[in-house]
């Protein structure tokens, strides 16, 4: 169903591209309402506006503090118009005009606090009361209104309204999910700041230097053990596709542990796409993945790697859940977090019924990862380096055995070498027809990663026989070939660069194996 914008109430702090966004609306015939300030700025462009005070007949007052607390506002986000409710008639009855659009950011809370020697008075007039009321009425009506609190999705808006005549069930409910996950956040940002001004005693200590690049986003029960206390903060502007640019539309509240599962979820799932797509996580492993022509059977693929470790897991798809993908889920097994980058609302109601299943929206996933930075605090130290985004092109990939791989190999190859880079070192991936056959993980020594991925085949009763091998690292001898070859492994990757290179190649070549080295490593601890 696809509801066209009418009638929208902009009221915006933030008045970047507001401009824009009203010559657009104007263009498609909508009719504007706005407060004061943003009134103002319109008019100033040359548009057409209705002050908010004409349509309520109240004036702003008590220095601003109300401006669209009034029943013609909310009445008009939050009237349904159903043939079984009777908010059309009360909407006559009262001169209420159905808002269709909300475009609303909110006073600047969390700056305010930011700015030195600011009173708590000026702080307290920052806090928003009616902005996030209509945000979340409108939210709530998502069924009927558009809600849009991120100048970002102006264009977007715009270009749907445009291209089809109204907004779709869809982007709504997703528009409603992120308001949530926004008015959420500025509650937060106002109970931390208050109770940490009375001094509350489990308030995690966070440096003052850092406040400059992240920003706080939640406070955690606590971090890897309940001894530990913990608090998530995201970069100030997270990329799309991200563990920070995720919101939560539904579940109890994430975990330490599940935000660091979920990044290497979506890690991985970044890189093996853009086919439809799923990968399993556990403890910030991958314990199943699998690519294929729709999600469903990329999930029972990925699932069948290793069903003992999905329990409990990370789900991350790369492309839309549905009821069907939601029924599927829950026939087989309970996961911790799924994320996806949408989640219809027939497949919310699936989940609903499982209220520790935490469930995140990614949105679009982006194709390259852009360049950042990883931090790891060591004792006494703190270790930066730039993250591992780069990835072989696989036409590049030197062949050193006497065998080519064929074209199902190269193929398998590409896949494995993908799954292997999220996989912590040493790493060993198994794979077949775009599905992990057996991972081996986090091990001190590569023979016995080799060892692990052959117990995990064989409790999903897997056939190794006939799968391609992938190693984030070299092999320092030949015994890993060796025990690849007894298990029917016929074609392997790695980076190459041993001292004992000709010793591994040769024993590939007695197997009648394809090698392929990469000349990339990817270790990952
Ligand atoms: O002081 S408020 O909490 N009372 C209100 O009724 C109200 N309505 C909108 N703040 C209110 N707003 C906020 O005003 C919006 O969230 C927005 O941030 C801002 C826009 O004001 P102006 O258009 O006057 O610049």
């Amino acid at each position: 169903r696809r509801i066209p914008i009418r009638r929208a109430l902009i009221s915006v702090t933030d008045k970047n591209r507001v401009e824009y966004l009203a010559k657009g609306l104007v263009r498609a015939g909508v009719e504007i309402l706005s407060t004061g300030g943003t009134a103002r700025v319109l008019k100033e462009a040359g548009i057409t506006v209705t002050d908010i005070s004409d349509y309520t007949g109240f004036p702003e007052m008590m220095d601003g503090r109300i401006k669209t607390l009034h029943p013609k506002v909310h009445g008009g986000l939050l009237g349904r118009l159903n043939e079984d409710d009777n908010d059309s008639e009360v909407m006559e009855a009262h001169g209420i005009k159905t808002i269709d659009l909300l475009v609303v950011n909110l006073y600047p809370f969390e700056a305010t606090t930011q700015k030195p020697d600011v009173t708590l008075a000026e702080v307290i007039e920052n806090i928003d009361i009616g902005g996030p009321a209509m945000i979340r009425a409108a939210a709530k009506n998502h069924k009927r209104v558009t809600v849009v609190v991120d100048p970002d999705d102006y264009e977007m808006v715009l270009e749907e309204n445009k291209t089809y005549k109204g907004i779709s069930d869809d982007t709504r409910f997703n528009l409603a999910g992120k308001a949530f996950a926004l008015t959420a956040r500025y509650d937060g940002l106002i109970a931390n700041y208050l109770t940490a001004k009375s001094g509350t005693p489990e308030e995690l200590d966070f440096p003052e230097y850092l406040s400059q690049q992240f920003i706080h986003r939640s406070e955690l029960r606590y971090g890897e053990n309940p001894h530990q206390q913990a608090a998530f903060y995201i970069d100030k502007n997270p990329p799309a596709g991200s563990i920070g640019a995720t919101w939560q539309v539904q579940g109890i509240a994430l975990s330490y542990n599940n935000i660091n599962d979920a990044d290497a979820a979506l890690s991985c799932l970044k890189e093996i796409g853009p086919e439809p797509a799923c990968v399993i996580v556990k403890h910030a492993n991958p314990c199943g993945v699998a690519v294929e022509s729709d999600i469903e059977l990329a999930y029972l693929k990925a699932y069948a790697t290793d069903p003992t470790s999905a329990f409990g897991g990370v789900l991350a798809f790369n492309d839309t859940v549905t009821e069907k993908t939601a029924e599927l889920i829950l026939s087989k097994q309970f996961a911790e977090v799924l994320i996806a980058p949408k989640i219809t609302p027939e497949a919310l109601a699936v989940f609903a019924q499982k209220k520790r299943m935490r469930i995140l929206c990614s949105g679009d996933l982006p194709e390259k990862p852009k360049p950042w930075q990883n931090f790891k605090r060591v004792s006494g130290g703190l270790l930066v380096q730039d993250a591992d985004i780069a990835m072989i092109d696989m036409k590049a990939v030197k062949v050193v055995t006497k065998r080519t791989p064929t074209e199902e190999e190269l193929r398998d190859l590409a896949f494995a070498w993908k799954v292997a880079k999220w996989v912590k070192s040493n790493a060993i991936v198994y794979a077949k027809d775009g599905q992990t056959i057996g991972i081996g993980a986090g091990q001190m020594s590569r023979v016995v990663s080799a060892r692990i991925a052959n117990m995990k085949a064989e409790d999903a009763d897997l056939k190794v026989a006939g799968s391609v091998m992938a190693s984030d690292a070299f092999f320092p001898f030949r015994d890993g070939i060796d025990a690849a070859a007894q298990v029917g492994i016929t074609a392997i990757i790695q980076p190459g660069g041993s001292k004992k290179d000709p010793e591994t190649i040769a024993a590939a070549n007695e197997h009648n194996m394809a090698m392929v080295f990469t000349d990339m490593r990817h270790f990952n601890h």
